[in-house]
């Protein structure tokens, strides 16, 4: 039975992966997270105390990390600062955290010999044509344009680095958008439920056309159990569901389904250098590793998180409003 450290364990990705753990494997899980505003404890309520300990800390607590990736087997390392529409604003916490923070880890997995996986997206890749015919591969040249993206792209290259010059025994992989329970209410698809819910108006960004290659969590935390148990040393693994959407389809499904007219949202002012289109080719992953999804249905996908959204009120009401009040301050 081993050891595992999850860094931001209590945020939505890393939730749904700690919760997967518990359910299908046999590690003891270590949660180390800063519990910032994106951060919640109660995410990982009704999980067994003897499988789950959290500790409250900063990856880039040089002495807490060295101390806890010493006693672990393996680090998976999901904490970050998340929101493309938070850096444009103040990029700051996505350095410290995203680019010391990893630093910090690498260098205590390399110093301890342990085994580092690293959580990062497809949005270092840039974006493409809606047109385009290609999709990301592992091959396809780093180009991220929000501060956001270059900081989990130059997160990803230290990664590379320490495995060149080091040794370091890391695997990478680069996620497509990921939905389902315990989503902050700042993201596209919670953002526009909770506002149903209240009786506001979904809001879409400019025009609405961008697309983004849905996943389950649920699906991206198999994916990251299969590339820790099988991976290899040094790659990079991109996880994609073949889930193309663009944003205005989305909304509307949701309006759909929560018995409201399609077209009942309003159009608020784009996110500055907005991508247009994010889309993964995850080949590597399926033939390599032998990864298939499961939530392969995006519309019933969409209805349980729905539904999870109207039972877990108590779960996202203390962020509304400040979310909503921080949205309306940038016209959004
Ligand atoms: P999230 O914002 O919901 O959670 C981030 C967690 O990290 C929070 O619990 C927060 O408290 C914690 N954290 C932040 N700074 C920290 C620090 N300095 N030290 C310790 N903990 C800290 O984010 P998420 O959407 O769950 O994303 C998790 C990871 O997955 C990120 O690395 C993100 O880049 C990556 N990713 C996300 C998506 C997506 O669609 N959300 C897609 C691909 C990749
Ligand atoms: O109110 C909104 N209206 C809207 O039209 C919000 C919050 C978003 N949008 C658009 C912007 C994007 O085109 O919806 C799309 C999705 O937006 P986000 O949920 O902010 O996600 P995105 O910027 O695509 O990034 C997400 O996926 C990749 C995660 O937040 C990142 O952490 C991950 O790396």
């Amino acid at each position: 039975m081993g050891k595992i450290l999850v860094t931001g364990g209590a945020g939505f990705i890393g939730s749904n992966f700690v919760r997967f753990l518990v359910e299908s494997t046999d590690y003891c899980v270590t949660v180390l997270d800063k519990l910032t505003y994106a951060g919640n404890e109660e995410s990982l309520g009704g999980l067994p105390s003897n499988r789950v300990e959290l500790i409250r800390g900063d990856v880039a607590d040089g002495l807490l990390v060295d101390e806890l990736v010493r006693l672990h087997d393996v680090v998976v390392h999901y904490a970050a600062e998340s929101h493309n529409d938070n850096s444009l604003f103040d990029p700051r916490p996505f350095l410290d955290t995203n680019v010391i923070g990893t630093y910090t880890l690498i260098e205590a997995c390399r110093k301890h010999d342990k085994r580092f996986h690293h959580i990062s997206t497809d949005e270092v890749y840039g974006d493409l044509e809606l047109d385009d015919p290609n999709r990301f591969t592992e091959t396809t040249p780093y180009n991220p344009s929000s501060p956001y993206s270059s900081t989990k792209a130059a997160s990803d290259l230290l990664v590379r680095a320490w495995v060149r010059s080091f040794g370091l025994r890391a695997t990478i992989s680069n996620c497509s958008n990921n939905y389902g329970p315990y989503q902050h209410v700042e993201k596209f698809i919670p953002r526009q439920i909770t506002n149903i819910l209240d009786g506001v108006r979904p809001k879409l960004y400019g025009k609405g056309d961008n697309v983004r290659d849905w996943i389950h969590a649920n699906d991206h935390s198999s994916a990251v159990l299969a590339i820790i148990e099988q991976g290899r040393i040094g790659e990079t693994y991109l996880i994609g569901a073949d889930g193309e959407k663009n944003n205005r389809a989305v909304v509307e499904l949701i309006l759909e389904h929560m018995g409201h007219a399609h077209d009942a949202y309003d159009h608020v002012v784009d996110r500055p250098g907005h991508d247009l289109r994010y889309a993964i080719d995850s080949s590597k992953l399926r033939v390599d590793l032998g990864w298939t999804p499961t939530y392969s249905n995006f519309e019933a996908g969409i209805k349980n998180t729905i539904d999870w959204y109207r039972e877990n009120e108590a779960w996202w009401r203390p962020q509304k409003a400040e979310t909503e009040a921080k949205y309306k301050t940038q016209g959004q």
